[in-house]
């Protein structure tokens, strides 16, 4: 009589001789660079899968759009058909592993919209067999591995844990960063059964620095969400403490500079123009709607919210303060803001507090431009900009300089000089002590 195949067993082997076909669905920021790791740790066959047409295009020319991933790695892989990419689900057919890194964003309600998720997994069902591993990496409330996905993958007949392996990895991307990328960060992976767990981290296992095991997915979502929520909280706090500050008259700035002395029990934050991305500002709103459901109200999290939702409020304060120094109204004023991203030296503008601060400033009829060397033009609710070249000229045409991103590539000393009134939320001027130079 045939031994019985233990499919786990055999998944694991399979993944160890690397020899499989990986499937990654969303080829964003976190799926494409998982996707050139999977290549470089050597993985016989790295399949892409992403509904957006163009993107294919590109990659399959050996192209890439993410800052983090160059062409020539692309180029590579592509050439050495390590990776291809398609619209075509059916891949998934052969795939032995499946990562889905799709966004995960949140309705205007604030809750949770896992439609992406559903949705990949709706194109995928119908491809998924015997001895495949699916791993979600896509930020989500916890319990939804084992409540959304293991339901559509056993009405298909097929049983989790034994058939089909299904866990949960929390991408850690964080763009930009130089020093830390998808292979160096620890892996932290959660299986919705041990088995599923172990299948997963063989996975990773084989690609990444250091793996994280935790005992289920459930915990594996959770994670994140208290890594970026430990963030907004802390970002809340030192948002409210400067307003505190700048009503007592204290330099909030020189108090975070001499608290970071503190050898241990300190991690410095800094306020700003309100907080912006495609994490911080909604992770931990995936947690606060799920701990309703347990009657649990997160206090925390919704009053780091308010706090950091108010501060381009606040920014758009300093400005008219800055103005009226010089017997000039908001109405009509011309406002320079430099760098409109969400965080320096990136080009994502989502959730910019940068686009809050140019409504704000429009309803109060300001003259608004801008001027961010990784943005060339700003399309948003009715607002449409181009950028300004970074120039002495550019300044001083300016009534004020907003400073809301501040790249590295500014040349702080000629802000410094040409313009007239500096509003900035950085403290990328602190070399600077000038009367028309406002902090936060
Ligand atoms: N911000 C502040 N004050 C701070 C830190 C950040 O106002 O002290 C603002 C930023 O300007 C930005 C927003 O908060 O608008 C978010 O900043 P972030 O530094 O958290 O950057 P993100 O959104 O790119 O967060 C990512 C996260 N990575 C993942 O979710 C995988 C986060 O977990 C990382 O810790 C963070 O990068 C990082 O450390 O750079």
């Amino acid at each position: 009589m045939a031994m019985p195949v233990n499919t786990g067993k055999d998944l694991i082997s399979r993944i160890e001789s690397k020899k499989i076909t990986a499937v990654v669905i969303g080829l964003g920021y976190v799926g494409l660079p998982l996707a050139m790791e999977y290549v470089g740790a050597g993985i016989q066959r790295v399949v892409g899968v992403d509904v957006d047409g163009s993107k294919v295009r590109s990659l399959n020319s050996g192209k890439s759009y993410i800052d983090d991933v160059s062409s020539e790695v692309v180029k590579k892989a592509v050439d050495a058909r390590a990776f291809t990419a398609t619209t075509d689900f059916s891949i998934i057919a052969k795939a032995d592993s499946v990562n889905i890194c799709v966004p995960t964003p949140l309705r205007k309600t604030k809750d949770p919209d896992l439609s992406y998720i559903v949705n990949a997994m709706e194109r995928m069902i119908n491809h998924i067999h015997k001895g495949m591993l699916i791993v979600l990496e896509s930020t989500t409330y916890p319990g939804t591995t084992q409540e959304i996905l293991a339901p559509m993958i056993e009405e298909k007949g097929f049983k989790v844990g034994k058939d089909v392996f299904l866990a949960f990895s929390p991408e850690r991307v964080d763009p930009g960063n130089e020093q830390f990328s998808t292979k160096n960060i620890p892996k932290v992976v959660g299986g919705v059964t041990p088995l599923c767990g172990k299948v997963a981290a063989a996975l990773y296992g084989g690609v990444m620095n250091h793996v994280h095991q935790v005992s289920n997915a459930a915990a594996a979502e959770m994670v994140k969400l208290l890594e970026n929520t430990f963030r907004s909280v802390n970002i809340g706090l030192v948002n409210e403490v400067c307003l505190m500050a700048n009503r007592m008259g204290i330099d909030i700035w020189e108090v975070i500079e001499a608290a970071k002395t503190k050898p241990f029990g300190f991690m410095p934050f800094y306020p700003g123009p309100g907080i912006g991305g495609h994490c911080i500002p909604l992770d931990p709103f995936y947690l606060s709607w799920k701990a309703k459901q347990f009657g649990f109200e997160s206090r925390f999290i919704e009053l780091a919210g308010v706090v950091n939702g108010r501060m381009p409020h606040y920014t758009v304060d300093r400005v008219g303060e800055v103005l009226n120094r010089f017997r000039k109204p908001i109405n009509g004023s011309k406002v320079l803001i430099l760098g409109v991203t969400y965080k320096k030296n990136i080009s994502d503008v989502r959730e910019s507090p940068a686009l809050d601060i140019i409504h704000l400033l429009a309803r109060m009829g300001a003259v608004i431009s801008y001027c961010d060397p990784y943005v060339t033009e700003i399309k948003d609710n009715g607002i449409s900009l181009k950028s300004s070249p970074f120039s002495a000229a550019t300044m001083r045409k300016a009534d004020c300089v907003l400073v809301v991103t501040d790249h590295s590539v500014f040349d702080y000393e000629m802000v410094a000089r040409e313009s007239k009134a500096i509003v900035d939320t950085r403290n990328a001027l602190k070399k600077f002590k000038r009367k028309n130079i406002v902090r936060l």
